[in-house]
């Protein structure tokens, strides 16, 4: 894994702190307590240290994400969006898969009244979707039911050629539950869609890339990295701004144009009740990079 950070964990007693120390300049962030993970690995990269790194970690299981697994996502996340040093995350899995989809064994036995009653993995939903920060998908392998459906939660979905896509919970008696009948159709238009959701047949990155799926695609070795570069990319960038952008777009997926576009302009108009844009602007005039303060 490209990586500058180091991660170390710190076992205090039971309790676990997730200790991220920047190699290079000898800073040291604490990152939460609570649980170890087990099912994923945490790490900040970048040049500039300010990359959130979340890799899904069942490689025997082809990072099927079993319960444990969504919630130390989620905590990852939640981690890293309140963190003033981590400008994006990304999120990626190994060259053989990125998440094959929910864990079929976990959930075998599940029942009707049980999925209703106790709900079945909501959480990471509004953890990535709610998430201030942007969230960026690096895909390797196969992204299958709810593996497709975490890199849809994401902002923006990079993918490596060998890239797999798919929603084949068809092929088991059941339908997607994480945003695959909803978000995909968003994504490729409802004639796609329906053709994947009721076929289970997988698409490779580069069909991925021509529908709309996936924004890019790179090398298997080279999608890590150009991911991080992409994070970084937007770290140059206001925080807040970035924030205020990402709230804007997400808004096209959730109203009417008419209120999509009101909504735009009050948070443009919003911009200029801060100090970044005025910072942005005043920096082209006089022909300097931009020093902004998340203000
Ligand atoms: N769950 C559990 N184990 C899995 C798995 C999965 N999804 N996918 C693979 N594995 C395990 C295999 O059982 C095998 O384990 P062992 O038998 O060695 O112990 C190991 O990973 C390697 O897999 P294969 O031997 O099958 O590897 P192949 O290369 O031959 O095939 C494959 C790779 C990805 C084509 C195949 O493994 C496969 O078809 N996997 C299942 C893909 C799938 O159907 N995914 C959809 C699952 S349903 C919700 C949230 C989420 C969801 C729903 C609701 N809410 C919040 C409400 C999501 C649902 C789903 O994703």
């Amino acid at each position: 894994m490209a990586s500058v950070g180091v991660v170390t964990r710190v076992l205090l007693g039971k309790n676990v702190v997730n200790r991220v120390a920047a190699a290079n300049t000898g800073f040291v962030k604490f990152y939460s307590t609570g649980p170890a993970y087990e099912n994923i690995k945490v790490e900040v990269v970048g040049a500039k240290k300010n990359v959130g790194l979340i890799q899904l970690n069942r490689p025997k299981a082809l990072n099927a994400l079993c319960g444990p697994l969504f919630v130390e996502v989620g905590q990852a996340v939640k981690d890293f969006e309140t963190d003033d040093k981590i400008a994006a995350i990304v999120i990626t899995g190994n060259e053989k898969a990125f998440a094959a989809g929910a864990d079929i064994k976990e959930m075998q036995n599940n029942t009707f009244s049980g999925n209703t009653k106790k709900g079945f993995l909501q959480d990471i939903e509004d953890y990535i979707s709610n998430c201030g920060k942007p969230v960026i998908a690096a895909v390797n392998g196969f992204a299958l039911g709810g593996g497709c459906e975490l890199a849809m939660l994401c902002d923006i979905i990079y993918a490596g050629e060998k890239a797999k896509f798919g929603q084949p919970e068809i092929n088991l008696g059941t339908i997607p539950g994480i945003g695959g009948t909803q978000r995909l159709p968003r994504y490729v238009g409802k004639s796609k869609a329906m053709e994947i959701v009721l076929t289970g047949n997988f698409i490779d990155a580069h069909e991925a890339e021509r529908m709309g799926l996936v924004s890019r695609v790179f090398p298997v070795d080279k999608l890590l990295e150009e991911t991080i570069k992409l994070a970084e990319r937007i770290g140059t960038h206001s925080p807040l701004i970035v924030k205020m952008a990402k709230a804007a777009v997400n808004q096209a997926y959730e109203t009417t144009l008419k209120s999509g576009l009101q909504f735009e302009k009050a948070y443009f108009y919003g911009t200029f009740a801060t100090e970044d844009r005025k910072e942005g602007m005043t920096a082209f005039v006089e022909k300097r990079p931009p020093n902004f303060k998340n203000e």
